[in-house]
């Protein structure tokens, strides 16, 4: 006889939530974070066989292309011009630190030679190479990092199923093993951990489509972990920080802040932060978008994020034949030279003891803190006081001694007019 046994809901409620283990980081991982956090400046790279269509990486969804029709699009990806070199070149001429590359987008599709599936570059491309491992190759010789970004969500798999909120219209059958799929899933991170050297960190995105799944994170997380130790694992889910996870994601927008409509569950945890931005307004290639950004515009940007003691991905969607467009590389170019100036600045930092104000951040090394004005609002600035008894304050461009006054309320400078800079000016205290 079957004796149905009767579990109170308490209980099925307590099991769940033991399911979220708390996570303690190896020693590497922490050292992987001090770096992490000391960088400050990451490439961020979309490509795929969306590029082919010029239409951002999202095209599938938003022109409704059935799987059918979008298994065209890899015999059109040949990147004759794709040169890793000339990549991490320009990364190190802007200044940063490590790339962090779509290895599967939305779309499904490997951008590498995966073993587990044919719908990848070496099978459906006439290129055929292993992109990523021409990359990898690259940036190990050069010092930089790598990182992947891999697409939880999948509009190709039919074992993603059942599907969530976007991928409705790409012509699967309303059937699928949603365990097979996370098994296929953790193999291809399996794939990309073993076979590509160190690993800078996994970069996850598409759990929002499906936020009541059960997507097993605890399970691929210990994978990642174990396969690599140092590898820094992050989940643009935007939502609080789940256990496992090594740095929190932003998209679009600082921490804290939610202009994009998606940050609203975000709240701000204690781990190292990242936020993400485009140069013009698109992810992968779009041909038509020319909103790009000023060099002046990301600069701030990128300054601002250390202020909020966060971490900048700047994103390039490279053209299908394997070149980043002119109008990137100028302004990538225009952004590292003020880095070889004022990257003393940045690099190695943390947020600084004032809070981001109106009229700029702060940012902290050792005993000296940065204060960075980016909209200087008055020739008076009054930094609020921050407990610290200052010994000097010197033009970080000039290196001229200035008068200031410390009281109660904080300290005050006058800025003299001829230092001021529109992007940025900075100055020097020394405590
Ligand atoms: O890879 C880039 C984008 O393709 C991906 N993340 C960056 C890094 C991205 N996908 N979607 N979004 C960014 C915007 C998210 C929109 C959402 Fe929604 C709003 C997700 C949930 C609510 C759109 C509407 C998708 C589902 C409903």
């Amino acid at each position: 006889m079957i004796r149905k046994t009767i579990i109170p809901l308490f209980l099925v409620l307590a099991i769940n939530a033991s399911a979220q283990t708390t996570y303690t980081p190896t020693t590497e991982n922490l050292r992987s974070r001090e770096w992490f956090q000391d960088a400050k400046f990451g490439m961020f790279i979309h490509w795929g066989v969306y590029s082919v269509l010029g239409d951002g990486e999202w095209v599938m969804n938003t022109q409704f292309i059935d799987k059918q029709t979008y298994q065209k699009l890899p015999s059109f990806f040949n990147p004759v011009n794709y040169d890793p070199k000339e990549w991490v070149a320009l990364v190190k001429a802007a200044g940063m630190k490590y790339i962090t590359i779509t290895s599967k987008h939305h779309d499904g599709f490997a951008m590498f030679d995966s073993k587990l599936t044919d719908w990848d570059i070496a099978d459906r491309t006439p290129y055929k190479k292993d992109i990523l491992k021409m990359l990898a190759d690259e940036c190990r010789k050069e010092g930089i990092k790598l990182f992947f970004y891999h697409s939880h969500l999948d509009w190709y798999q039919e074992n993603y199923f059942p599907r969530g909120r976007t991928g409705q219209t790409t012509g699967r059958p309303e059937a699928g093993d949603w365990y097979k799929y996370l098994d296929y899933m953790d193999g291809q991170l399996t794939e990309l951990l073993t076979n590509y050297g160190e690993i800078g960190g996994i970069w996850f995105d598409g759990f929002w489509d499906k936020k009541d799944a059960d997507w097993r994170l605890e399970k691929t997380y210990k994978l990642i972990h174990s396969l690599q130790p140092a590898t820094l694992i992050s989940n643009n889910h935007h939502q609080a920080v789940i256990p496992g996870e090594d740095f929190q994601a932003f998209e679009k927008d600082l921490p804290g802040h939610n202009t994009t409509g998606f940050s609203e569950e975000s709240e701000v945890g204690e781990l190292p932060f990242e936020t993400c931005e485009t140069m013009n307004n698109s992810w992968g290639f779009n041909l038509q978008d020319k909103r790009y950004k000023s060099t002046k515009d990301l600069i701030q940007y990128m300054v601002k994020a250390a202020g909020y003691n966060s971490n900048f991905l700047l994103n390039v969607g490279p053209m299908p034949d394997g070149r980043i467009q002119p109008e990137f590389v100028s302004t990538l170019k225009e952004m590292g030279k003020w880095m070889e100036k004022n990257g003393e600045t940045i690099y190695g930092t943390r947020g600084g003891p004032v809070a981001p104000k109106s009229w700029g951040v702060t940012t902290i090394k050792n005993n000296k803190i940065y204060v960075h004005v980016l909209n200087a609002e008055d020739s008076n600035l009054l930094i609020p006081d921050f407990g610290k008894k200052v010994k000097s304050i010197t033009s970080f461009s000039s290196s001229v001694k200035l008068k200031f006054k410390q009281d109660a309320y904080g300290i005050t400078i006058v800025i003299p007019n001829e230092i001021i800079d529109k992007t940025d000016t900075i100055f020097v205290i020394e405590i």
